[in-house]
């Protein structure tokens, strides 16, 4: 190569680098409350920060719900003394889980490659629309389709996986809704890896039921992840009157909108937005399993996310339970149980506002009350916090297998159920 294309090359390298937001030297620092009383001094950090007090010092990754449930906190360099220092004086005992963000980015990045596909490694939304076209043109039981277009007017493109047939019922399937969840995508492409190499496992499912499979709902914010902020959560959409972008869009379905665990912030990571379904990824998956029936056509949805190893189920607006709660309950376990066989990696399963936190305006929610589809689940894969958000590649097979088989246990069981 010419000096002349080196310089270019170091030149643009430089530029992407400096381009995107740093975490040097940010701490993930975790706190189990062990009282309401220490439950409610997080809150009040939690509140303060989104009036700004900390100006993105703080970024709560876990928020703060009940006693025991752990609350992850990443802080700026220069607060984490302070804050600490303000915790322990509280008599509230912290644990630090990264040491700094930005080695575990740097990490991460080392092993990119954003032009190939490989189900082994986290692809860029563009490969990943790629590969719904190739798979579609590969395989027999594959069609594309599309459930919209997001803000940015990305595609939101989706496989399905069907061996025909009448009567069928749909799972719906995604990941991607949350931007930084980047192990939710790769998990998901991997269930559909399965699904249309069509091993005896595939059939018997294909057999019950037709598979939609969307790999990335949240293109903008995803994209957003690998060009200036691997952190980014919400949508991409901006804000009227503020200066911050975006809305959580697990937030913007409209059971129990703007209600408790939702923020009417524009600069939280949990904002609601200014109405349900003000976010068109939102509403293109509200007006996707619509166009299935709802119910009547959908017998399973799963909104993949991560971290915490969680099978969750309806719901967290309320911590009341829902008429199905048993039998849901009794497919989580299902889930988990089969997900543990594989790799030895356990679940906890059970309604959200209990067993994470309570979350007004999901998507589990919205599909299960509104749209009467019995069985509605939002898991959070891999994993307990070592890694949180960045998971290294290495362990996206694994994740592949083990949900796979959580797959394959839960279809069975709502086809007896329902
Ligand atoms: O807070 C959320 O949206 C989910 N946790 S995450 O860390 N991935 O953001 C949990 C809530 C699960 N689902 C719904 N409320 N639908
Ligand atoms: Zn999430």
């Amino acid at each position: 190569m010419s000096t002349g294309r080196w310089l270019l090359l170091l030149f643009c390298t430089t530029l992407s680098l400096a381009e995107k937001v740093r975490y040097d030297g940010h701490q993930v620092l975790r706190v189990i409350p062990k009282t309401h009383h220490e439950i409610s001094i997080l809150g009040n950090l939690m509140s303060n920060l989104e009036n700004s007090k900390f100006d993105g010092q703080l970024s709560f990754w876990r928020e703060p719900s009940n006693v025991t449930k752990p609350v992850d906190i990443m802080i700026s360099p220069s607060y984490v003394k302070k804050i600490t220092t303000y915790l322990a004086h509280k008599g509230i005992h912290t644990k630090v889980m990264i040491k700094n963000v930005q080695e575990l980015i740097n990490e991460e990045q080392k092993g990119l490659n954003s032009s190939t596909f490989a189900y082994n490694a986290y692809n860029t939304y563009e490969t990943i629309q790629e590969w719904i076209t190739e798979t579609a043109a590969v395989y027999d039981t594959a069609t594309e389709g599309s459930i919209g277009k997001s803000y940015e007017e990305r595609n939101i493109g989706y496989l399905k996986i069907s061996t025909g047939g009448t009567n069928k019922k749909a799972v719906v399937i995604h990941g991607g809704i949350h931007a930084a969840e980047w192990i939710s995508p790769a998990t998901v492409l991997y269930l559909a890896k399965y699904l249309v190499e069509g091993g005896t496992d595939a059939k018997d499912l294909l057999n019950k039921f037709d598979f939609y499979v969307i790999p990335v709902l949240n293109g903008d914010g995803y994209s957003f992840t690998w060009t200036d902020n691997r952190l980014w959560r919400k949508t991409r959409k901006p804000n009227e009157g503020s200066p911050c972008m975006g809305t959580d869009p697990n937030r913007n379905f409209a059971t129990g909108w703007g209600g408790i665990g939702s923020s009417n912030e524009p600069c939280s990571d949990f904002y609601h937005g200014t109405k349900a379904f003000s976010e068109p990824e939102v509403a293109a998956i509200r007006d996707f399993v619509s166009s299935l029936g709802g119910g009547d056509g959908v017998a399973l949805y799963i909104d993949y996310h991560s971290y915490s190893q969680l099978w969750l189920m309806p719901y967290g607006y309320t911590n009341e339970k829902p008429a199905d709660y048993d039998t849901q309950l009794a497919g989580g376990k299902a889930a988990c149980d089969a997900l543990k066989k594989v790799h030895g990696t356990q679940y906890k399963y059970g309604n959200i506002y209990d067993t994470i936190h309570p979350a007004s305006g999901g998507s589990c929610d919205y599909m299960y009350a509104e749209q009467n589809v019995q069985f509605s689940y939002s898991p959070e894969g891999r994993d307990k916090g070592r890694y949180g958000f960045f998971l290294p590649a290495k362990y996206i097979q694994p994740s592949g297998e083990e949900n796979w088989a959580a797959l394959k246990a839960i279809c069975d069981f709502v086809d007896t159920n329902i």
